[in-house]
């Protein structure tokens, strides 16, 4: 039995005001007050994390009957600050989404038909424990790939899989943001610069959509400071919402942002705008780029970017006037095109021609490990030896073992190289459609001999899938605790769960043990899992519970600002020219790398994030679906001329991969050249009853196309051709 926090609204009212201030509720109270006020009741408010999305925003869960009512943003928490988005209010509708998988289900057609038995969890558990053992029996521990994307219990998912012994550990990041990963690494020795936007007065996005690929608590600081009236320049070749609150929207061409910033590299140095004391300070290489930047002009970027000489100019010269109050954003979904690496490059060391450093740009990011907190014993893993899927590092060798190329491994599960593998493990991760190239990864999956994912709904991933492990949604769990700054979150289950479906503390816990792997996997139940985390502090989760969360007394300590920084690359500074890259075969500074384009009559196809959706878990969400119920096709008036085409109109997208039809959206917001669309639609899940059949998926259309210094997959270069249906 699962238990739920029992905060009565009566038992809550009787709580002093004192008491209620001292446990942080009072705005609680308030709104209980108001709330009634205005005739709606609820009997208990709940705090926890929000999972509609990677931010995990603090929640305040309103409970009546048993049912959650509504959910509001917890204001203790710094990435809700008492707000949640679309994405976050509807999470209701994630829990009593209509399709959720209630037990454990166990196929019985052929993979792909979609035909599968109930199955208590004992069933499930042995048939799936059986079946990764003969694997291990028969290929090696190495033949089992586990992937999963970030989430609370990844820490238990990584006891299962490096217990197990295997070394293919799939994460969603090399679709994401490698190219930014490693080229930052390469710079300045960390995987991210944290931003601080107190002090900005100039930013420059490079494809960076903060205003619908959301990031709370920084989105709200671009809010904040467009208020202010800090300068924005945005740069994508589609007219998003962030570049239509921005000062300047640059259209530019795709996989020419290397060009661009080379540019204003070149004016900045060639007019000696830099910051002298800190590039001599801090950095090294200098002289290297400027030795190598001269033929790097604006009037050169120009015809290249689309975007004209005089512009790119005086950005590079108002750029540098803000000096360490820019700030040119390093992105997220930063692999676009095989030369991302090299344009990422570029702005890292644009931000070190200006020193921004321990001022817009700063080592921290939000989430740390400030609070000492427990965890069960557990033994020293395996040692691994195999090689691993991925070509990480054997093929890949500037790629973190932690990060990976995803990709890869789909690809050498077809090819059977180094080895075939032979089972799947995946947990909170969709790669049938988060993957390029959505036919060739259910290619992938008929090789295999056994695939099994933890999931909440029948979505694509699970349809291919020989064994469904349904979790309990995040509103009916517990999970491992969240430290935010000087913050421990709870996540604790509001209602109780639906139907036979457990947390991921309990699901890989069960199976842990069926794998001979008990030892990884030392607490009875969540509850005493969150007890060991919380035993240094001398608390139990009863004494978070009611407010959701552990405050420690003091601010974890900053990391020291610029000038004590130590940069944690080979010689310690920053790095403009790196011998790691010569030594590597790449040029050592950035240097200009053509883009492949489409051919005439063929488009770029783009894709990307909308406010409303998160990836490819929320369109069966009734709410979100009433929101934003399918894609489609965002295409120029001019093309959409050329083509014959109105608004609405059913076109047929074709790619050297695939080919999907959809309607088309005729905007000018848009590049002529371009044609985008966002990813999630075109569901091949009949489980999926609100989200089948409506819109396309540009994973369908995506060609796969690696960095090979990265590992990224470059999600911008593919070419479409678009006609009339
Ligand atoms: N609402 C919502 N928020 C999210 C997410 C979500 O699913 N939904 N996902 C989260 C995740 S995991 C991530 S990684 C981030 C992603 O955050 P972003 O990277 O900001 O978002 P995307 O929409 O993936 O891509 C941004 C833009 O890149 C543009 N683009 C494509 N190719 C090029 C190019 O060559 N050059 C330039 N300059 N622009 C180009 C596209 O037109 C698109 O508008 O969002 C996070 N936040
Ligand atoms: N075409 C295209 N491809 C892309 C991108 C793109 O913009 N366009 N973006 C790329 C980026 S930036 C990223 S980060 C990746 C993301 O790629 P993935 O991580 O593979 O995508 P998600 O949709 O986040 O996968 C989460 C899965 O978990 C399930 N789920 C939701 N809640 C829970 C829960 O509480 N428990 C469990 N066990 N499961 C749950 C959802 O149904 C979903 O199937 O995709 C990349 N691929
Ligand atoms: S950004 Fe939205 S979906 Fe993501 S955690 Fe916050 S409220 Fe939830
Ligand atoms: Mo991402």
């Amino acid at each position: 039995m699962t238990e739920i926090v029992q905060l009565s609204r009566r038992n809550f009212l009787k709580l002093s005001g004192a008491t209620l201030a001292a446990a942080g509720l009072a705005s609680m109270g308030v709104k209980v007050a108001w709330a009634q006020e205005n005739g709606l009741t609820y009997d208990t408010i709940v705090p926890t994390l929000c999972e509609q999305c990677v931010w995990r925003c603090g929640v305040l869960a309103k409970v009546k009957d048993g049912k959650i009512h509504k959910l509001d943003g917890n204001p203790a928490n710094a990435h809700s600050n008492g707000k949640l988005c679309a994405r976050g209010q509807s999470g209701i509708m994630t829990t009593y989404d209509p399709d959720r998988i209630t037990t454990p289900l166990i196929r019985v057609g052929a993979r792909g038909e979609g035909k599968f038995r109930r199955a208590s969890w004992d069933e499930a558990l042995d048939l799936v424990a059986q079946n990764m053992l003969d694997i291990k029996q028969k290929y090696g521990a190495e033949a089992m790939i586990f992937s999963s994307t970030h989430n609370l219990s990844q820490p238990l998912f990584e006891n299962l899989l490096y217990g197990f012994g295997s070394p293919n550990y799939g994460t969603q990041r090399s679709l994401c943001f490698n190219a930014m990963v490693v080229a930052h690494l390469m710079t300045y020795g960390l995987e991210e610069p944290g931003r601080d936007y107190t002090n900005v007065k100039y930013i420059i996005y490079t494809g960076r959509n903060m205003a619908e690929a959301i990031s709370t608590s920084e989105t709200a600081s671009l809010m904040d400071s467009l208020a202010k009236g800090v300068h924005v320049v945005v740069l994508d070749p589609r007219f998003t919402k962030t570049a239509s609150k921005a000062t300047e929207w640059l259209p530019i061409k795709p996989g020419t942002d290397l060009a661009f910033h080379l540019a204003l590299i070149n004016v900045i140095m060639t007019n000696q705008l830099y910051n002298v004391e800190f590039v001599e300070k801090n950095t090294i290489g200098f002289e290297e780029l400027a030795q190598a930047i001269g033929p790097y002009t604006p009037e050169w970027a120009a015809p290249l970017t689309g975007i004209d000489a005089a512009t790119i100019d005086r950005i590079a010269r108002e750029f540098a006037t803000a000096g360490r109050e820019a700030m040119a954003h390093p992105g997220w979904r930063t692999s676009n095109f095989v030369n991302s690496f090299q344009a990422e490059r570029a702005i890292a060391i644009l931000n070190a021609l200006v020193g921004n450093w321990g001022n817009t740009l700063i080592a921290a990011g939000g989430e740390g490990g400030g609070i000492p907190l427990g965890k069960p014993t557990q033994p020293p893993y395996p040692r691994i030896t195999a090689q691993r899927l991925d070509g990480v590092p054997w093929k890949y060798p500037l790629v973190p073992l932690k990060i990976g190329v995803f990709q890869e491994i789909r690809d050498n599960v077809l090819t059977g190289r180094p080895y075939q593998a032979h089972g799947w493990f995946i947990a909170r991760q969709n790669p049938i459609d988060s993957l390029p190239d959505r036919a060739k990864t259910i290619e992938a999956f008929s090789k295999l001999d056994f695939i099994v994912t933890v999931s909440i709904l029948p979505n694509d991933t699970e349809w291919y899938a020989d064994v469904i492990l349904p979790e309990s949604s995040y509103l009916e769990r517990y999970d491992p605790l969240l430290v935010l700054g000087n913050k421990a979150f709870l996540r604790q289950p509001v209602v109780e769960p639906i139907g036979d479906t457990h947390s991921a503390l309990w699901i890989h816990k069960h199976l842990g043990e069926r794998l001979g792997l008990a030892d990884y996997f030392q607490y009875t139940d969540e509850v005493n899992y969150i007890n060991q985390q919380l035993a240094p502090l001398g608390l139990t989760v009863d004494d978070i519970r009611l407010k959701g969360y552990y405050e420690a007394p003091h601010q974890p300590s900053e990391v020291a600002a610029e000038p004590e920084y130590k940069f944690n690359t080979p010689t310690g500074k920053i790095e403009i020219a790196s011998e790691t890259l010569r030594k590597a075969g790449q040029p050592a500074v950035p240097a200009w790398q053509e883009p492949p384009e489409p051919a005439s009559g063929k488009f770029y196809l783009l894709t990307g994030k909308v406010g409303q959706h998160t990836q490819f878990a929320t369109q069966n969400n009734q709410w979100l679906h009433q929101l934003h119920p399918d894609n489609p096709l965002w295409i120029h008036p001019q093309a959409a001329a050329e083509r014959g085409l109105a608004d609405g109109d059913i076109v047929t997208v074709r790619s050297d991969v695939g080919e999907v039809q959809t309607a088309v959206s005729v905007t000018e917001g848009i590049r002529p050249d371009c044609v985008w669309m966002t990813q999630g639609f075109g569901k091949l899940s009949l489980g999926l009853k609100t989200a089948y059949g409506l819109g396309a998926s540009d994973s369908d259309l995506h060609v796969t196309v690696t960095d090979p210094v990265s590992g990224g997959q470059a999600l911008s270069q593919t070419f479409v051709t678009v006609e009339k249906a």
